[in-house]
C-alpha cells in the first residue's frame, strides 16, 4: 500500500469517486498510522494541484469524523422519521433483512422489494456489485438514471445508436471552438472549469440561463430562456446553413434526414429565434458561424435535458456535429458522458463486469413514479436505499416523505451517514468510505482510470457495499457464485477490460492511468450504431416509439397565471446532497436563497435579503431573496440537494419540484417547475 513512507509518516495515492467530471486524484498523507490530510495530487492530469473546495473541506470533516459517520447497524426504536434507533449486530441486522425479504417473496413476489441506488460512490465494485444480488433475487430497480439523465441517453441512442461515446478531452489541442450547453462545469466539474477548458485556447460559447462562473470566463454566453433550446439549435442551423457552412460531403456519407429537416430549419430565421429565446440575433450569428467552422467540441450537459422536451432538445441539439461534420476528427465531436472504453464507471455496463442475468426479472421502474408507487401497499413492500438519498434529491418531496413513513413497508438504508432518508429506515447500515477499501474508479469525462487505495480500515463496524451484500447472501443461503467474488478478482478483471498496461500494483504506486497513450479520435471510423449505420436525424425507431420522425423547434410555454420557472441546478459546495451535513460546508453555503432578475424582482415587489414564500399545487418554501441578472428575467434560481433536516422548513427545493416525465426515457424535467412568489411580511 501506498507511494511513499517516512517512519512516521506515509503517503498514499487515491482517487476520488464522487459523481463528478474531475475524477480526482488524491493523496492521502498518514502521520503516525492516522489519516492527516486529505488533499490533491497535483501530478494528476485533472486535479493538478489542490482539491475542489467541497471535497477539500468534507474529506477533511465530515468523512473522517466518528460523530458524524454510521458506525455500527441500527434497528429503529421510534416512529418512522424520528430519527430514533438502537444498535444492533450485523447477525441481527442481516436475519432481520433476509427473514423479512423472504416472507414478502413468499406473500407477494420478490418483485415488490424496491432498490434503489445511484452514484453516492461511482467506484466500479461499491456502485454495481450489489446489482448483482438483487437481480439474483428478482427485486425491481428504480432506474437510477431518470433521476439525472434518461432523456439524453435515450435521445442520443437514437441519432447516433450510443450516447456514452462522447470525445476524448485531450482532443482540445486541436479545437478551436468549445460548445458548453446547459453544463455548468464551474460548480459540476471545478477542474474541467479551470484547466482543460482553457489550456489550448479555443474559444468557449455557453449556452445556458445562468451567468455561471463558467458563463462569465467564456467568450460568448447565450443566456437562453429555460426550455427553448430545440427552438436555438434551429435558428443557429439556419444561419449555417445560410452562410454555406454545413458540411455537404460528410451529410452525404453518414447522415440520414437531412433533407426531411432542411423545410424546418429554413423556417427558423434568427429573427425569430431571437422572440423565441431571448437571445439577440448578432449573438446567434456570431455562436453558429464559431461552431460551424470548427473544429468544435459540443458538450451536452445533463441539466440542459431536464425539461419536458429534453430528448427532443438533445434530438436538435445533435443536429449540430451532424450537419457541420464537427465529428471524428481531432478537435471535434460531441460529448454526454463517456463510458471509459467499457468500464461504465456510471450505470455503464463493463465487459469485465457484466450483470449476471439469473431471471428476466421485473422492468425497471422510472423515479418519477416512486412518490406515487411509495403511497401503494400492494405495489412496494419493501425500499432499499444504497449509494442515493432520495428524500432530499427526488421530486415530490411532501409525497416520497408520506410514502416513506408507511408503517409496513420495510425500508433498509446503507448509507456513511444519517441521511433523511435514513431516518425513515426499519434498518439502517453503516457503509466504509472510499478511504476504508480498494477499488476502480473510471472518469465519465477524461478517459481515464484510477485506483482507489484503502487509507485505513473501516470505521466502526462499517463495511463496503460489495461486503454487505456478500453476507447478506451468505445469511439467505443463495447458491449463485458470482453473489461471492471477491474485490481482488474483479479488479483483475476491470484493469484488462479497460485495456490498460498497469497491474493493480502499479496502478496504485501511480495512481492513475490513460486508457490509451494518444488522444482517442471517437467516432472516425463513422459508423454508428443505428439501425442505417448513419447518423439519424430521421428516426424511424423513434416514430415506432410514438415520438416525431424529426426533432422539433419546439419552446416550452412560458408559466401562466403569474407562475415563474424555477431551475435546481447543482451546488457549488454540495455534491448532489453528499457534504450537506458537513459543518464548513454549510457556513459556506449560507442561508437558503431564491435568485431573480432585478425586472423579476421589482415586478414582484421584493429586493435583497427580503423573505419570500415559493409555492405551488406540491408545497411550499420559505426563502431569502438574492436580486441578480445572473439569472434570466422571469426564471427563478435556487440551487438543488441541501439536506432537508438542516433547514428550519425541513425541507429543500424539491418540495416544488414535479415529478413529471420527459418525452423520452421517463426521466426528471425538474428543471420544468413552476412557483407562485409571495412575499413574507
Ligand atoms: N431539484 C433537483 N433535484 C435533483 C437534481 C436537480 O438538478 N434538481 N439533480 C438530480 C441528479 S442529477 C441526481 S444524480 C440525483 C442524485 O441524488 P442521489 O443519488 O440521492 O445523490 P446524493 O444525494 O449525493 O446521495 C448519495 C448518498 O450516497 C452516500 N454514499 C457515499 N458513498 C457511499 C458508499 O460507499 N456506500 C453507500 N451505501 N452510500 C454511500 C452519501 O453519503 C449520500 O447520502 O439528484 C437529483 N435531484
Ligand atoms: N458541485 C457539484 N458538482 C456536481 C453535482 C453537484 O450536485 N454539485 N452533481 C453531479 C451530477 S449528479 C451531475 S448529473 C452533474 C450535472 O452536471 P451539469 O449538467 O453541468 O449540471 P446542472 O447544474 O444540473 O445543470 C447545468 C446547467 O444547466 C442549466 N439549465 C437549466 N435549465 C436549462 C435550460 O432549459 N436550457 C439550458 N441551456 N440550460 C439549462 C443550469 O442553469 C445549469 O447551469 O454534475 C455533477 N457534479
Ligand atoms: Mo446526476
Amino acid at each position: 500500500m501506498g507511494i511513499g513512507m517516512t517512519n512516521d509518516e506515509q503517503w498514499i495515492k487515491t482517487t476520488c469517486p464522487r459523481d463528478c467530471y474531475d475524477g480526482c486524484g488524491i493523496i492521502v498523507h498518514k502521520r503516525n498510522g492516522e489519516i492527516f490530510k486529505v488533499k490533491g495530487n497535483r501530478d494528476h492530469p485533472s486535479t493538478r494541484g489542490p482539491l475542489c473546495a467541497k471535497c477539500a473541506v468534507s474529506y477533511n470533516g465530515v468523512w473522517l469524523d466518528e460523530n458524524a459517520r454510521l458506525l455500527y447497524p441500527l434497528k429503529r426504536s421510534g416512529n418512522k422519521g424520528a430519527g430514533e434507533f438502537e444498535r444492533i449486530t450485523w447477525d441481527e441486522a442481516l436475519t432481520e433483512i433476509a427473514q423479512r425479504f423472504a416472507d414478502i417473496d413468499r406473500r407477494y413476489g420478490a418483485d415488490r422489494i424496491y432498490q434503489t441506488h445511484y452514484t453516492g460512490t461511482c467506484s466500479v465494485i461499491a456502485g454495481n456489485f450489489p446489482k448483482r444480488f438483487f437481480d439474483h433475487i428478482g427485486a425491481t430497480e428504480v432506474n437510477p438514471d431518470t433521476v439525472c439523465n434518461a432523456a439524453g441517453h435515450a435521445a442520443l441512442s437514437y441519432v447516433f445508436g450510443n450516447s456514452v461515446t462522447g470525445f476524448d478531452p485531450r482532443t482540445v489541442r486541436d479545437s478551436e471552438c468549445i460548445l458548453i450547453w446547459g453544463a455548468n462545469p464551474s460548480h459540476c466539474g471545478p477542474h474541467v472549469h479551470k484547466h482543460w477548458l482553457r489550456e489550448h485556447g479555443a474559444k468557449v460559447i455557453v449556452i445556458d440561463p445562468v451567468r455561471t462562473d463558467t458563463a462569465v470566463s467564456a467568450d460568448l454566453h447565450l443566456q437562453v430562456r429555460p426550455g427553448a433550446d430545440a427552438a436555438l439549435a434551429f435558428a443557429m442551423l439556419h444561419v449555417i446553413r445560410r452562410e454555406a457552412l454545413v458540411d455537404e460531403n460528410y451529410i452525404r456519407d453518414h447522415v440520414q434526414g437531412y433533407e426531411e429537416v432542411l423545410p424546418s430549419i429554413e423556417c427558423c430565421t434568427p429573427e425569430w429565434g431571437k422572440a423565441v429565446t431571448d437571445i439577440p440575433v448578432t449573438l446567434i450569428e456570431q455562436a453558429a458561424r464559431l461552431y460551424a467552422r470548427g473544429p468544435s467540441l459540443l458538450w451536452l450537459g445533463q441539466g440542459l435535458q431536464r425539461q419536458p422536451r429534453g430528448g427532443n432538445v438533445f434530438r436538435a441539439c445533435a443536429m449540430l456535429p451532424a450537419l457541420t461534420g464537427n465529428i471524428g476528427k481531432p478537435g471535434a465531436g460531441f460529448y454526454y458522458l463517456n463510458d471509459t472504453i467499457g468500464i461504465g464507471g456510471r450505470g455503464g455496463g463493463a465487459p469485465g463486469y457484466e450483470k449476471p442475468r439469473f431471471n428476466d426479472g421485473p422492468a425497471p421502474v422510472s423515479q418519477m413514479d416512486i412518490p406515487g408507487l411509495l403511497q401503494d401497499p400492494a405495489a412496494i413492500r419493501s425500499y432499499v436505499v444504497w449509494n442515493c438519498n432520495p428524500l432530499a434529491s427526488n421530486p415530490n418531496q411532501a409525497l416520497m416523505r408520506q410514502g416513506l413513513a408507511r408503517e409496513e413497508l420495510f425500508t433498509v438504508v446503507i448509507d456513511c451517514f444519517m441521511t433523511d432518508t435514513a431516518d425513515y429506515a426499519d434498518i439502517v447500515l453503516p457503509a466504509a468510505s472510499f478511504l476504508e477499501f480498494d477499488d476502480v474508479c473510471a472518469s465519465y469525462f477524461h478517459l481515464m482510470i484510477g485506483a482507489q487505495v484503502q487509507c485505513r480500515k473501516p470505521m466502526g463496524e462499517s463495511l463496503p457495499n460489495q461486503e454487505i451484500f456478500r453476507r447478506l447472501a451468505r445469511v439467505m443461503g443463495l447458491q449463485e457464485s458470482t453473489l461471492y467474488e471477491d474485490d481482488r478478482s474483479i479488479i483483475e478483471r476491470t484493469l484488462r477490460a479497460s485495456g490498460v498496461r498497469e497491474t493493480w500494483q502499479e496502478l496504485t504506486e501511480q495512481g492513475w492511468a490513460h486508457v490509451a497513450d494518444e488522444p482517442l479520435i471517437l467516432w472516425a471510423e463513422g459508423r454508428f450504431a443505428t439501425p442505417s449505420g448513419k447518423i439519424e436525424i430521421a428516426s424511424e425507431r423513434a416514430e415506432a416509439d410514438g415520438l416525431p420522425r424529426l426533432p422539433q423547434a419546439t419552446v416550452d410555454a412560458e408559466p401562466a397565471d403569474g407562475k415563474l420557472r424555477l431551475i435546481s441546478p447543482a451546488a457549488e459546495w454540495l455534491m448532489n446532497s453528499s457534504f450537506g451535513n458537513d459543518r464548513r460546508v454549510i457556513k459556506m453555503m449560507g442561508p437558503a436563497t431564491v435568485i431573480c432578475h432585478p425586472e423579476t424582482a421589482s415586478g414582484l415587489g421584493i429586493g435583497d435579503g427580503d423573505r419570500v414564500r415559493l409555492s405551488n399545487e406540491l408545497g411550499e418554501l420559505a426563502l431569502t431573496v438574492c436580486v441578480s441578472d445572473m439569472i434570466t428575467p422571469g426564471a427563478l434560481l435556487v440551487y438543488k440537494s441541501r439536506w432537508p433536516k438542516m433547514e428550519k422548513s425541513r425541507a429543500n427545493v424539491n418540495v416544488l419540484c414535479i415529478a413529471r416525465k420527459t418525452d423520452m426515457g421517463e426521466s426528471t424535467s425538474v428543471h420544468a417547475t413552476e412557483v407562485t412568489v409571495s412575499r413574507i411580511d
